[in-house]
C-alpha cells in the first residue's frame, strides 16, 4: 500500500517521513520514499509468546509528495502541477499534512498558521486538479464529436462529475457504476483516494490538545468523513531516535499512550479498509496486509503464489484465543482451530496456517 504525504510546504511532511520511516527516509539529504513499518500490539504480544528470529510488522509504503505550490501564476506552476499529478498517480491514500505547530523560524507559505484554512486550501487544490482533468475530457470529446466521433456515456459521465466538482465535492463521495467505473479508470483522477488528515502540532499544543480553529477543523473534516489525527511529528522524530526502553516514558510525559504514528497507521488502514492478518511460529510473527473481503485463497497469495496455487485449507484462530492458548497445538487439542476452505473470509486479526502443496 502506497501513502503519499501532501501538504503545503513546511507542514512538516519530511519531519513526519522521519518519524514513519523510523529515521529510513526524510531527513534532508536521504530519499523521500521510505518503508513504514505499522506498529501493532498484537504482533509485539504474539512475538512474545513465540519469542521467533524475526518479528516483522506489516508495513506502508511512504511517499512525500511535493509541496502543493499555490500560487498558479508562479513561474513553473504548470511543470510543478505535472510533477505532482505525476508523484501522485501510484498513490492509494493520501495523508494530508497541516502544519499547527507554531515556530517563528519557520515561516509559512501562507503567512502564519491556520489550520483549517490550509486544509481547506490543499483540499480545494485536489478538487481543482480533478476538475482540470475532467474540464480537458470534455473539450477533447467535443472536439471528436465536430469530426463525428462519438463517446456519449463517456461525456455524460464527466458531464454528471463536473458540476460535482466545482460543489467542492470529491469523487469519492459520488457514486458509480460498474460500467461508470471502468470508463474513469485510465483517468487518474487524485479525489478518488481516501485522504487522512494529520494535523501537526507543538508540544505545547500536543500536552493541551488545543490549537487555534481545532474545533472548527474538527466539524469541517467530520463533515466530509475524513478522520483526524494529531500528532507532534518533531518531537515524537526524537524520540524514536532514543534508545528503546526509553521512549515510553518520554511518551508517557506528553501523555500519550501510544506513538502518533500508530494513530495515524490504523487511520489509513481504515481508510483503505485494509485488515491485519499474522502467521507464527519459532522462526518468524508476521503481520500481513489484506483488504477487508478478501478470501482465505488471496490472503495465502499475498505470502507466496505458491501457497495461492497449492492452496489445501486454512487453519485459523483469533490471535487473541491463540495468546490466551498459548499455543496453535493447545488450539488444536481443543478443537478451537477452525479448518477453512479457500473462500473463507479472512477477519481481522486472525493467526492463519495455511496448507498447502506445490
Ligand atoms: N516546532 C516545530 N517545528 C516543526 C514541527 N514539524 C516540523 N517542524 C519544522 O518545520 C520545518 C519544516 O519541516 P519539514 O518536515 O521539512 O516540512 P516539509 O513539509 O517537508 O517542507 P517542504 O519539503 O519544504 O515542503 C523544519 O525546520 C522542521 O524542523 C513541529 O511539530 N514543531
Ligand atoms: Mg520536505
Amino acid at each position: 500500500m502506497k501513502i503519499g504525504l501532501i501538504g503545503l510546504p513546511s507542514s512538516g511532511k519530511s519531519t513526519l517521513l522521519r518519524l514513519l520511516t523510523r529515521g529510513q527516509a526524510g531527513a534532508p539529504g536521504k530519499a523521500r520514499v521510505g518503508a513504514a513499518p505499522v506498529p501493532d500490539a498484537r504482533v509485539d504480544a504474539l512475538s512474545r509468546l513465540f519469542q521467533p528470529k524475526r518479528t516483522v510488522y506489516a508495513q506502508l509504503e511512504c511517499t512525500e509528495l511535493p509541496g502543493l505550490q499555490l500560487d498558479a501564476a508562479r513561474t513553473g506552476a504548470g511543470v510543478a502541477a505535472r510533477e505532482l499529478a505525476e508523484s501522485l498517480r501510484p498513490i492509494d491514500c493520501l495523508v494530508q499534512v497541516v502544519r499547527a505547530f507554531t515556530a517563528p523560524h519557520v515561516p509559512h507559505p501562507l503567512g502564519s498558521p491556520d489550520a483549517l484554512r490550509d486544509a481547506r486550501r490543499v483540499y480545494e487544490e485536489l478538487v481543482l486538479m480533478d476538475w482540470t482533468l475532467v474540464e480537458t475530457r470534455l473539450e477533447r470529446l467535443a472536439e471528436a464529436r465536430k469530426k463525428g466521433l462519438r463517446h456519449d456515456e463517456e461525456m455524460r459521465l464527466f458531464e454528471r462529475i463536473r458540476p460535482e466538482l466545482e460543489a467542492g465535492r470529491p469523487m469519492r463521495a459520488l457514486a458509480f457504476t460498474n460500467e461508470e467505473l471502468a470508463l474513469l479508470k485510465p483517468y487518474s483522477f487524485v479525489t478518488t483516494k481516501p485522504v487522512v488528515l494529520a494535523v501537526n502540532v507543538d508540544e505545547e499544543q500536543l500536552r493541551s490538545g488545543e490549537y487555534p480553529g481545532r474545533e472548527e477543523l474538527h466539524a469541517w473534516a467530520a463533515e466530509r468523513r475524513i478522520p483526524v489525527v494529531e500528532l507532534a511529528a518533531l518531537i515524537e522524530a526524537e524520540i524514536e531516535e532514543l534508545p528503546e526502553e526509553e521512549r515510553a516514558a518520554f511518551l508517557a510525559d506528553l501523555g500519550l499512550s501510544e506513538p502518533g504514528i500508530a494513530r495515524l497507521a490504523r487511520s489509513a488502514y481504515q481508510a483503505l479498509d485494509l485488515i491485519s492478518f499474522f502467521t507464527v511460529g519459532s522462526d518468524e510473527v508476521r503481520a500481513w496486509t489484506v483488504r477487508r473481503g478478501a478470501t482465505a485463497r488471496e490472503a495465502a497469495g499475498v505470502i507466496h503464489s505458491d501457497i495461492e496455487r497449492g492452496f489445501i485449507r486454512a487453519e485459523v484462530a483469533d490471535h487473541q484465543e491463540l495468546l490466551r492458548e498459548g499455543s496453535l497445538h493447545a488450539l488444536k487439542e481443543k478443537g478451537q482451530l477452525r479448518v477453512e476452505g479457500k473462500d473463507y473470509l479472512v477477519q481481522d486479526g486472525e493467526v492463519i496456517h495455511f496448507r498447502f502443496n506445490v
